[in-house]
């Protein structure tokens, strides 16, 4: 294999500048640098793989047209957690990670092309790609339509292939013109498409969890999370889950022991230098023993990563609270779904949901607890009951999520052969925050919406911001944790990190105070930072500064959100990887 010229690399390295990955592209040449080392050839018919276009769909996202919703922003909390949380609320961007992801294992010069405009994906398509891959989710179908729609009119010698989870629309071949359709994992369909070896190590790419971070308008400091996602889909097999069902209710380990992970996770951590974790799993503690594994290794090693996590309550009840706090875990997605409904969820079957979030708050670990509206059984009577047993569940986040049988689910099967689908909502409308896509007994659709809306502005008033309360559970694990009479290595390192997140994050508390949603939420504010007064001493004359600035900062927010609003759009990202092991031979 030739290793590429000098002014290929200073190209490739100008090019990932260009787009604030300096970072990402240390590592594409770190992991050229090792292939050549290793005089991997990779793609058994070199020079014959063409180059290939991975994309996520254009924008601009959240606004209504022809292609979208306003609804449907493209933001995890703003969309479906925080969304009614004000200039408090979370604001993130996430990138297509499948798309890196199938970059980084196959044997080809591929560019990733994310959140780009519709004039921006144009420009693109029209630079001789062979292979043209999209990647969407269900409400988003009209956009990918569009998007092999203009590839046949700009690129017409392109081969489309659809991925991602609207690769479960039924028909979809016939709905969009394309060529192939990807379903399930998309790192193995498309080394079996280029003829490739499937069964090679996956590697994982070096990213960002998110783009932008902000509260209140302020930049959320130090760096950001890697993302690490150990593999895909869930055995649980829960009849409204699309991740799982898209997977054919198998899990998909990219990396199966714990040590494995360790590897990756160390690796990741000395290049982006942060040892923050955002684990793009949905139920990372299901495999206990990988978990535990994963923990003896960083025991034994001395490394203290931090992970986000998502897990079902019984794999939280598995693997132990306790052994949690060890592992390092600061945050985690639970499943809650609805109360009084164990047959429909064995996860939370048996398990007291307002304990478990009280012990995992008491030990410093944030909670987002989710929460389906409009099941079947829910009526105009006792929706309510519902939406309280979610509010008094006390986590620091909740989702709300209208209940929707998304392709090829359990739930969407059934709705379907009961007759129940609604065939006049389009798919646009299939992201859960606005209508429902099925006809429901006792709810009208337009009253889909005012449920949600309620239940998101009962959860703010009665427990204040997700903020607030994210610090709040930052000191409550602080407290735990002092309180021990004694602490190993381990805990020693957990009581530093949970000090340091309660003394950084508690300067927003004067912030909070004064943008509070109600008198409540001030007064728990203020309480808190009298108390951080009498733990971490005086407010410096450092954090007197940081204070004024993070109240400018956020006034300005309030106020741009005010005269404005609140919507901002991801800007584009261009990943040019050319790692490509697929160069001419020497003769
Ligand atoms: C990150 C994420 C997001 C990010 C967006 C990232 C982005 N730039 O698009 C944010 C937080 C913004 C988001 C928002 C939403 N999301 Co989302 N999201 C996820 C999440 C948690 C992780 C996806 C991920 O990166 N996984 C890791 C990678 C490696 O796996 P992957 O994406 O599945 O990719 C693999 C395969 O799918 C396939 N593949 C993917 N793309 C392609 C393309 C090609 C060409 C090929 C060949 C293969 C292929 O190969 C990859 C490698 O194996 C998933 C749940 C999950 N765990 O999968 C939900 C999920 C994808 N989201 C979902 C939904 C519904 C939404 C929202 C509508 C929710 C809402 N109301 O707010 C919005 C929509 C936003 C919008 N305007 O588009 C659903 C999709 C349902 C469906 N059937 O379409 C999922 C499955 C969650 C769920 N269980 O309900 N989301
Ligand atoms: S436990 Fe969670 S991730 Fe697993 S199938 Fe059920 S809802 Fe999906």
């Amino acid at each position: 294999m030739h290793p590429p010229t000098r002014p290929a690399r200073d190209h490739q390295k100008k090019m990932l500048r260009a787009h604030n990955l300096a970072d990402y592209a240390k590592v594409i040449m770190k992991q050229m640098t090792n292939a050549e080392k290793t005089g991997q050839t990779g793609c058994s018919t070199p020079g014959n793989v063409p180059r290939i276009l991975l994309c996520g769909v254009f924008g601009p996202f959240g606004v209504d047209d022809e292609y979208g919703r306003k609804e449907n922003l493209m933001e995890l909390y703003h969309n479906q957690v925080t969304r009614i949380q004000g200039p408090a609320s979370l604001r993130f961007h996430h990138r297509s990670f499948g798309l890196y992801f199938i970059a980084a294992n196959i044997d080809a010069d591929t560019t990733i092309l994310d959140f780009p405009s519709r004039k921006r994906f144009i420009r693109e398509i029209q630079k001789g790609y062979g292979i043209i891959g999209i990647s969407f989710i269900t409400p988003n179908f009209s956009k990918a339509r569009e998007m092999a729609r203009l590839i046949r009119l700009h690129a017409p010698k392109a081969t489309i292939i659809l991925g991602g989870h609207g690769a479960a629309i039924e028909g979809i071949e016939e709905l969009i013109d394309c060529d192939h359709v990807a379903r399930g994992d998309g790192i193995r369909w498309m080394r079996e498409y280029l003829g490739q070896d499937t069964g090679t190590p996956i590697v994982h790419p070096i990213l960002p969890c998110s783009e932008y971070g902000r509260i209140f308008g302020i930049p959320i400091p130090g760096a950001t999370p890697s993302v690490l996602v150990p593999g895909l889909g869930c055995v649980n097999g829960c009849h409204f889950c699309c991740t799982s069902h898209f997977f054919e209710k198998a899990y998909i380990p990219f990396f199966r022991t714990g040590k494995e992970l360790f590897e990756v996770a160390d690796r990741i951590a000395k290049i982006r230098r942060t040892q923050e974790f955002s684990i793009m799993d949905e139920n990372f503690l299901k495999d206990t023993t990988r978990a535990t594994e994963l923990l003896a290794e960083m025991e034994r090693r001395q490394r203290w990563f931090k992970f986000y996590i998502s897990s079902s309550a019984e794999g939280i009840m598995a693997f132990g609270i306790d052994n949690m706090v060890r592992l390092g875990v600061s945050f985690v997605w639970i499943g809650f779904e609805s109360q009084n409904t164990e047959a429909l969820f064995i996860k939370n079957s048996g398990i007291d949901a307002v304990q478990l979030v009280r012990d995992l708050r008491d030990r410093g670990i944030s909670v987002l607890g989710s929460t389906m509206l409009c099941m079947e059984h829910h009526t105009p009577g006792n929706i309510t009951a519902d939406i309280e047993f979610a509010v008094g569940l006390q986590t620091d986040l909740v989702q709300f999520m209208l209940y929707t049988g998304m392709p090829m689910t359990q739930l969407y099967q059934d709705h379907k052969e009961r007759g129940l689908l609604n065939a006049n909502v389009p798919f646009e409308e299939w992201h859960g925050q606005n209508m429902l896509n099925w006809h429901h007994p006792s709810i009208p659709n337009d009253q889909a919406k005012k449920w949600l809306d309620h239940a998101f502005r009962r959860d703010f008033e009665v427990n204040s911001s997700s903020i607030y309360r994210m610090i709040e559970t930052a000191f409550r694990g602080y407290r735990w944790l002092e309180a021990m009479p004694s602490r190993d290595a381990c805990l020693e390192a957990r009581y530093r990190q949970l000090r340091k997140r309660a003394q950084m994050y508690s300067q927003l508390l004067p912030v909070i105070a004064r943008h509070a949603v109600n008198d409540t939420e001030r007064q728990r504010a203020l309480s808190l930072d009298v108390e951080r007064r009498r733990i971490f001493g005086p407010v410096s004359a450092k954090e007197r500064f940081v204070r004024l600035g993070a109240k400018l900062l956020a006034a300005r927010w309030d106020m741009r959100v005010r005269l404005f609003g609140d919507r901002i759009q991801p800007a584009t990202i261009v990943t040019r990887n050319r790692i490509s092991k697929v160069r001419p031979q020497k003769p």
